[in-house]
């Protein structure tokens, strides 16, 4: 008997947990939902397991298994990743979703069953999804069975007909897969350019159509019932359910700080986010759109982190405040940090500033050259006083030459467009502080159209090549916020952050939630405003407290 472990897609529903490390390898109870599935395949003496990977398949590492790869495993869904696999089909296999975990008397109950083809069946499967509110049951592989046997089987399948769901753990016999190899390369034929059942095509088919048209083909498909004693894990909620954490991973400082170098090296762009407190580093953190699009780190603003205090933001609250919020921030994310260290004070607070900031794990702190207290640079009618060049050149030397590490970035930040001195004083100023080391520079503008940091971008793409070794170009969109990101990294910046955003957006979501306490004297048409409070529980790690709890009392 072989096995068959399907581990090739993408895991989109578990967010920011598959982003950098496929659904397979996230932990259950300490341990990778595929090291279960194979410790209960070896447990029974199935040695001789195949793993068919896709999505991040350089994480999947097993020595005593063998591999195979669905490439196309973005275009194409699991009945192609077991056909990649075919050169197995010459034995009795067991075949397995890898988001599975289930229990030894589940697989020796299918081993147990005569049959060429048959499936683990749940029966009880109704039950399960009324906990599963995440898993809509049109995701549900619903099967109607009749004297033991499959008559069918899909997503597509009404609730009320169904009596079962299929778990993802299936037995084929030498003759089971001959059969379905036949019905396969058959169906290639016959369905070639049409649906297949309850997809648009074959090459997008789920293995329950093949299993339907083997069917439909008069082939016997055969069931082993269970009631429960499995759990797949497709969304956060599930994994937490089955003992897994859902926070993002810890990640020590020293670690960290080295990571904006390093995706700046590999990808040579990054968008960040603002953050401003705990909260809102988690939601920034774990923000992903399409299974990868998100946020490569995370930006600690003077604006939010003042305003979230209920102060402006004219370098009032100090720099341990700002400290203290990084703290707070890198406490409870993974990605690389900015932190806005306003002028840097003078050149005494600015040393003790970095120092503190790499000791926590920060990769960049950038400083604007104003005369200290500045005023926040998109007020339009505050004094926008620069600062002597020369001096802010001294100040980011001595902050260089604080730092005891080469991880962290300080990065110089240009007023000349805020206060009105032009382009030429800008590209003046980028090549000094250049001059005295600064990792980066940042040209900032309130403008509402991008033309002035893009006509700074194609300048000092010559002025920082002349200076040997080209460094980053960082910029903030708030005011020229109709150019993309891809626009502006074609334009030749390395960084883009998005300022202040969640926190102008939590501003609002509130105002809205007290208007509508006040209009009705209640809160329950605020309802559909708000998070959960499980939601916030998840969030806040308190779920994963109490899984690590019954983990630690078993
Ligand atoms: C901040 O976010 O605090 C910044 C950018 O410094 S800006 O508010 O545009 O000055
Ligand atoms: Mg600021």
């Amino acid at each position: 008997m072989k096995a068959i472990i399907l581990a090739a897609g993408m895991g989109n529903r578990l967010l920011h947990l598959t982003t950098n490390i496929p659904k397979c390898k996230l932990k259950v109870f300490g341990k990778p939902i595929i090291e279960h599935q194979l410790d209960v395949l070896r447990s029974l003496g199935i040695i001789d397991i195949s793993i068919v990977k896709g999505f991040l398949k350089e994480h999947i590492d097993y020595p005593e298994t063998k591999s195979y790869e669905n490439a196309a495993y973005a275009e194409t869904n699991i009945l192609m990743s077991l056909f990649s696999a075919e050169a197995e089909f010459n034995d009795d296999i067991v075949v397995l979703y890898g988001d599975v975990i289930f229990n030894r008397a589940i697989m020796e109950k299918l081993l147990g069953v005569p049959g060429d083809i048959v499936l683990t069946i749940e029966e009880d499967w109704q039950k399960g999804y009324t906990a599963r509110p995440d898993n809509p049951i049109e995701d549900v592989e619903k099967a109607y069975v009749n004297d033991g046997k499959i008559k069918k089987i899909g997503k597509h399948l009404s609730p009320d007909e169904a009596n079962g769901e299929f778990i993802g753990i299936a037995k084929f016999t030498k003759q089971g897969v001959l059969l379905m190899k036949d019905i396969y390369h058959q169906s290639l034929e016959r369905y070639r350019d049409r649906s297949f059942h309850e997809s648009p095509s074959l090459q997008k088919a789920a293995l329950t159509d093949l299993l339907q048209e083997i069917v439909d083909c008069g082939g016997w498909i055969w069931t082993a019932l269970t009631r429960g004693g499995w759990v797949e894990i497709d969304t956060l909620q599930d994994l937490n359910r089955a003992g897994g954490e859902i926070s993002a991973p810890k990640i020590a400082p020293e670690v960290r700080r080295g990571l904006l170098k390093h995706v700046l090296a590999e990808k040579g762009f990054a968008r960040f986010i603002e953050a401003h407190s705990g909260i809102s580093g988690i939601i920034a953190n774990n923000a992903v759109v399409a299974g990868k699009v998100e946020f490569d780190g995370i930006w600690i603003s003077s604006l939010t982190e003042s305003a979230v205090k209920g102060q402006p933001d004219i370098e009032l609250l100090g720099v341990n405040s700002r400290l203290a919020t990084t703290h707070e921030i890198l406490e409870v994310t993974n990605k690389p940090i900015i932190v806005d260290g306003d002028t840097g004070g003078d050149p005494n607070a600015f040393e003790y500033f970095v120092r503190k900031a790499e000791g926590l794990g920060v990769s960049g702190v950038i400083i604007e050259d104003k005369v200290y207290p500045k005023r926040n640079s998109l007020d339009a009618d505050s004094p926008q006083v620069l600062e002597d060049p020369t001096v802010f050149a001294h100040k980011i030397k001595r902050g260089k030459q604080a730092l005891l590490t080469t991880d962290v970035m300080i990065i110089a930040r240009l007023e000349s467009l805020i206060a009105g001195a032009g382009l030429a004083d800008a590209l003046k100023r980028a090549r000094c502080y250049l001059e005295a080391g600064a990792d980066g520079i940042m040209i900032h503008s309130k403008s509402i159209s991008p033309d002035e940091v893009v006509a700074f971008a194609r300048a000092y793409k010559t002025l920082s090549a002349g200076l040997g070794k080209p460094k980053p170009l960082v910029c903030v969109p708030t005011t020229y916020n109709t150019i993309t990101e891809s626009e502006l990294k074609r334009e030749g910046f390395h960084i883009v952050i998005h300022a202040n955003h969640l926190l102008r957006a939590s501003i609002k979501a509130m105002q809205a939630v007290c208007r509508i306490i006040l209009e009705h004297g209640r809160s329950l048409e605020t309802e559909k405003h708000l998070s959960s409070v499980g939601e916030v529980f998840d969030l806040v790690g308190f779920s994963d407290i109490k899984n690590k709890e019954k983990t630690w009392s078993l």
